[in-house]
């Protein structure tokens, strides 16, 4: 038998989260017939067949692909619905959650659509599932620094409830140093600067997103593994890592969970914390990566207490809300 601190005991805030990540075959199912949109698939055995991935690009080929059936409002409102009351199970208290518009404006969707209907929800996540929260734009590395520019000026026109900027999708030949301009627009307009970097791109890009982004945290950022000295920077600058154990082992961005770094990071005294990343697609949310965790590192009850807290300190929420969440 194994003996399981009840993960109820830690209040946790999820800091690394693409709402589109959550999307679930069956929600995928409800939205294609209420949208009447025709599936490349049967049923849904056979859009389950295609969770195997290989490597980023294999997944977000599908992930892309399955967003087709958001069309209005109420269809982003309903997956973050699903999102936050499966969250709140999982005993987080706090989300700091990513959207893509550039994924949804090439398909013919609205800023207006995909931004209210996710943030509607938001708006009553305290009051309705006791989780506070906040949304990141993020934008598409491998679409233009251009449009991104554009994308971010037509938000700020709009003033969309959104607390910071983020970078996602294929990492590899597309490194922060193009994305300068954009994160110097985000940062004087006031807002939190956050970058994926170092998931399947080398460490050097980690280094980029702090220097020339001047980002306040890391998602990802496993491969600094590669480079000791940039570890030891990061434990010295404090700078959050927000960790994805499931995702990096679906991905392949590391052999094994058993290999992974995570458990070297937390005791060499940086800030990591657990994250699901894209729920939907990974096998599993915040309390599933837990649990995973502990059963192949046997973390102990201080371990699992510094990671739920590292995710409270590395977050964007307000001091008084930090202060609750501790
Ligand atoms: C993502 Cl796991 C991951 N990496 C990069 N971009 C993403 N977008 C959604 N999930
Ligand atoms: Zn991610």
């Amino acid at each position: 038998i194994i003996e399981r601190t009840p993960l109820s005991k830690l209040p946790c805030a999820e800091l690394h989260l693409h709402i589109e990540g959550t999307l679930e075959p069956e929600l995928i199912f409800e939205l294609a017939a209420r949208n009447g949109i025709e599936l490349p698939y049967a049923d849904l055995d056979e859009l389950r067949a295609r969770y195997e991935f290989t490597d980023l690009q294999s997944f977000l080929d599908l992930y892309y692909a399955n967003m087709n059936v958001l069309r209005t409002e109420a269809d982003f409102a309903d997956m973050t619905r699903a999102y936050l009351k499966r969250a709140a199970a999982a005993g987080v208290r706090h989300v700091e959650m990513m959207v893509d518009p550039q994924a949804h404006l090439v398909r013919g969707v609205s800023l207006e659509t995909c931004i209210n209907g996710v943030a509607s929800v938001l708006a009553v996540s305290q009051e309705e599932f006791g989780v506070s929260s906040a949304l990141i734009a993020a934008f598409l590395r491998d679409r233009s620094p251009e449009e991104a520019a554009k994308v971010l000026t037509d938000l700020l026109d709009m003033n969309a409830p959104i607390i910071g900027i983020g970078l996602d999708s294929a990492e590899v030949g597309n490194p922060p140093e193009n994305f300068v301009p954009l994160y110097e627009q985000a940062r004087a307009a006031g807002l939190k600067l956050v970058a994926h970097a170092g998931e399947e791109g080398p460490s050097h890009y980690i280094e980029q997103a702090l220097d020339l982004l001047l980002v306040d945290r890391i998602d990802h950022g496993i491969r600094c593994m590669d480079d000791p000295a940039l570890v030891e920077r990061l434990e010295r600058d404090q700078i959050p890592l927000t960790i994805c154990p499931l995702s990096n082992v679906r991905l392949q961005a590391v052999d094994s969970l058993e290999s992974h770094p995570l458990p070297l990071l937390l005791e060499q005294g940086l800030n990591v914390s657990v994250n699901s990343d894209d729920p939907a697609y990974f096998g599993g949310y915040v309390d599933d990566n837990f649990a995973v965790l502990r059963e192949t590192f046997d973390l102990n009850p201080a371990q699992l207490a510094q990671l739920a807290g590292n995710s409270i300190t590395g977050s964007f929420a307000a001091a008084e809300r930090k202060d609750e969440l501790l």
